[in-house]
């Protein structure tokens, strides 16, 4: 069905993105031909360099985005520059990070054609326009923030395999639209509903390729907050963020927020597609870790991330003036249960005092914070920033190592000199 449908059906231009029209054919390589930027163009391209092995990165130009730094082209995924997170706690849409695994995923889609089916056990099949979306159920709006799984993983050592993510693969918007669980309850889920599975627009090259589907267990999704989002910080969502309606799952990885998402399936089993039984899994085990280079023996679906905590205004190798103060600010998220706790070390974490936090948006969003500290002398200084959770969670010191790399978190370190 999907097949036909990204095959046959002309995606039409209606979502603000001039410059496109014409491109349904040529794919995502054509697009980043035609703006100009990226690998493969004539112009010398700006380009970025990530701190680890293998992170030179070109700042390519896609619709709708300011230059973003591009990992891959087909399966296409770009990367938020790191400064962009001082700018403002709510990432701007044209700066947040684009991740597909397939190659084929829709460049203009026409909204007033978008049928969202819901299906499999339940009482009543849907199928849902936009308008009925926007129309027949109660909307709501969150502050959350979307990490991909893999967020920075080039970071891991010793290195694993998969993109090589720096921190900028995760963004924190503010996102409006109806609760899955209003969806659910309209169509009426069966007695023994297990799962319910999620499927978009999108789909790989040829039909060996296994379509990107994820599954929430039924229970989660009919009690958590998990929307069906049709806006992103008060506008549509950007096309390469799942225009015109995404799955959001605030406190959950990224790779269950399924973009141009079309068909909700309600199931007695669970899923075992290729990304729930294969991809995005983690050691089951207390620690979800392994020796580095050790295999695990058993797995299960990542579903949380990990706590994680920044300093966002200064970079490594900055000088600062000894003897005056100097604000230091940055941002923590947690997986759901909120920031109750930033704290800040100028000493290669010998010493911590609590920093003072933002305006909480939500236990879903990420927590600005501040503080201030004075150099004394002149010399190196290590930054650290540590957050803890409501759940207590706190950030560990060393990062635990995973074969897939997944839940980066350890305390980061910031290395400054003071002049
Ligand atoms: N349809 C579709 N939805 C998808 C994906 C995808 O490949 N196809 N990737 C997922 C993953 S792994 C992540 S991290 C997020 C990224 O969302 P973004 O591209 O809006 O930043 O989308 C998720 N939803
Ligand atoms: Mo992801």
């Amino acid at each position: 069905m999907e097949d036909s449908k990204f095959t046959r059906r002309k995606f039409m231009h209606s979502a603000g993105m001039l410059g496109l029209a014409g491109l349904a054919g040529g794919g995502i390589n054509k697009a980043l031909a035609d703006s100009g930027g990226g690998a493969g163009t004539a112009a010398s391209p700006q380009t970025a360099t990530l701190p680890f092995e293998h992170g030179e990165r070109v700042l390519a130009q896609y619709p709708q985005k300011r230059p973003l730094m591009i990992l891959t082209s087909n399966g296409l995924q770009l990367e938020t520059p790191f400064s962009v997170f001082d700018e403002n706690i709510i990432t701007p849409n044209d700066a947040f990070f684009v991740r597909y695994h397939n190659s084929r995923n829709p460049l203009s889609i026409n909204g007033a054609q978008y049928r969202l089916s819901v299906g499999g056990n339940v009482t009543t099949s849907l199928s849902l326009s936009l308008a009925d979306l926007k129309s027949k159920f109660t909307p709501v709006e969150l502050v959350a923030v979307c990490a991909c799984t893999g967020n920075s993983r080039g970071f891991n050592k010793p290195r694993v395999p998969g993109g090589q993510w720096a921190h900028g693969a995760m963004g924190n918007a503010r996102w409006k639209g109806v609760r899955l669980k209003d969806v659910l309850d309209m169509a009426g889920v069966g007695n023994g509903a297990v799962q319910v599975t999620f499927n978009g627009m999108d789909q790989g090259a040829k039909p060996s390729v296994p379509d990107f589907v994820k599954a929430l267990d039924i229970d989660f999704a009919r009690n958590s907050d998990a929307l069906l989002a049709y806006e992103m910080n008060g506008a549509d969502l950007p096309v390469l963020n799942g225009y015109p309606v995404r799955l959001v799952v605030p406190g959950y990885t990224g790779t269950y927020w399924v973009k141009h998402l079309t068909e909700i399936n309600v199931i007695d089993t669970v899923f075992d597609g290729f990304y729930m039984g294969v991809a995005y899994r983690e050691p089951d085990n207390d620690c979800a870790c392994v020796p580095p280079g050790t295999a695990p023996a058993a797995t299960r679906p990542v579903t949380k991330p990990r706590i994680r905590s920044f300093i966002t205004n200064l970079i490594e190798g900055a000088n600062v003036a000894i003897g005056t103060a100097v604000t230091v600010r940055g941002f923590a998220f947690d997986g759901g249960t909120g920031i109750a706790k930033v704290e800040f070390s100028n000493d290669g974490g010998a010493t911590w005092k609590d920093a003072v936090l933002g305006e909480d948006l939500g236990k879903y969003a990420a927590r600005a914070w501040s503080t201030q500290f004075t150099a004394g002398a002149a010399g190196p200084l290590a930054l650290k920033v540590k957050a803890t959770a409501v759940s207590g969670e706190t950030q560990p010191v060393e990062q635990f190592w995973q074969p897939t790399g997944y839940g980066y978190n350890p305390i980061e370190t910031v290395n400054v000199t003071a002049i």
